[in-house]
C-alpha cells in the first residue's frame, strides 16, 4: 500500500495514538480492576477499554481492514491489518508506575509500513512510516552513532515464556561485553529508546508482535539494526527481538544469539 492510501492511515494512526494515550493517562489515575493471565503477566480493565477504542476508531474508518489486539486477538481478515498493545508495560500500569505506553503498528500485503507509540505520562508520542523516517513528536530520531560498548545500556526485556536461566545467562554474556543492562517493563517503549539514541540495544527472548512492530520499524527507520522478527510465524506467535545501533550488532548478536541465522545469511550474501 503506498500514497494516499497510507497517508490516511498514517494520519489516523496518530490520532489514535493520542485518543489511547489520552485515555490510557485517565485510567491510570483511577483504582485498577487487575487481573493475572500468568506468573507475573498482568491484565487491567484499561487494557480492554482502550484496545476497544483504538479498534472501534480505525474500523469506523478502515471497515475492511483486520485487527490483532493483545486482549481481543483477531478480528476480520484480509492483508491490511493493525497489531495492537493498549497497554505495554501492564505490570507497571497495574503498579502505578508510570513507565507504560500505547503501541500501534500497521501491516499491509506482510509489510511493516506505519507504527506509532504514545507514552502519555512523558508527553511523547513516537511514529514511524516505512521509507520516511521516525520521529518523537516533531523531531527526528536517530539511532546512536558509533557508540562505545563499555558505555552501552543495553534492554533486556525478561518473559516467563523462555527459562529463567536463558535470561541470567543472557544477561552475563551482555555484561561481559562491557555494556550495562536495565529492565523496565515495556518492550515498546525499550525499542523506541533505541531508535531516539537513548539506549543502545534491546533484546527479548521471546516477545509479542503486539509489543514489537511498532518500535522495531521505528529503530529501521532511524537508522537501526533488527534481526528478522517477524520471519515464520511471529505475528501471531512471537519471536525473539534484537535491535541495536549497527556499531553494536556484532557484539550483541554474538552476546545475546538472536540474529545470528540473519547475520550468516548476510555474510553469505556478501561472500557470495
Ligand atoms: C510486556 C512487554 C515486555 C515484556 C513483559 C510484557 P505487556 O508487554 O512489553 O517486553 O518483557 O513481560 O510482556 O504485557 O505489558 O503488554
Amino acid at each position: 500500500m503506498r500514497g494516499a492510501e497510507l497517508d490516511t492511515r498514517e494520519e489516523a494512526l496518530v490520532a489514535v495514538a493520542r485518543e489511547a494515550g489520552e485515555l490510557a493517562a485517565r485510567l491510570f489515575s483511577q483504582p485498577q480492576s487487575i487481573k493475572m493471565k500468568g506468573k507475573q503477566d498482568f491484565v487491567t480493565a484499561a487494557d480492554g477499554e482502550v484496545e476497544r477504542m483504538i479498534v472501534a476508531r480505525l474500523k469506523t474508518q478502515f471497515p475492511n481492514d483486520a485487527f490483532l489486539g493483545e486482549e481481543e486477538g483477531v478480528k476480520g481478515r484480509g492483508d491490511a491489518i493493525w497489531v495492537i498493545d493498549p497497554i505495554d508495560g501492564t505490570a507497571n500500569f497495574a503498579n502505578r508506575i508510570p513507565h507504560f505506553c500505547v503501541s500501534i503498528a500497521f501491516m499491509s500485503a506482510g509489510e511493516l509500513a506505519l507504527g506509532a507509540i504514545s507514552a502519555p505520562m512523558y508527553g511523547e508520542i513516537y511514529r514511524a512510516r516505512l521509507g520516511k523516517g521516525a520521529f518523537l513528536n516533531d523531531r527526528a530520531m536517530r539511532v546512536a552513532e558509533k557508540p562505545d560498548i563499555r558505555r552501552a545500556i543495553v534492554e533486556l526485556g525478561w518473559s516467563s515464556r523462555r527459562p529463567v536461566r536463558a535470561y541470567t545467562q543472557m544477561v552475563e554474556r551482555v555484561l561481559a561485553t562491557g555494556a550495562t543492562f536495565q529492565r523496565a517493563g515495556s518492550g515498546a517503549l525499550g525499542l523506541a529508546y533505541v531508535a531516539d539514541g537513548r539506549t543502545h540495544g534491546y533484546c527479548e527472548l521471546h516477545i509479542n508482535s503486539w509489543d514489537t512492530l511498532a518500535g522495531l520499524l521505528m529503530v529501521r527507520e532511524a537508522g537501526g539494526w533488527t534481526n528478522d522478527f517477524l520471519a515464520g510465524e511471529a505475528l501471531q506467535r512471537g519471536n525473539a527481538v534484537l535491535a541495536c545501533a549497527p556499531g553494536l550488532k556484532e557484539a550483541l548478536v554474538a552476546a545475546t544469539g538472536v540474529g545470528q541465522a540473519n547475520a550468516d545469511e548476510q555474510l553469505k550474501r556478501r561472500m557470495s
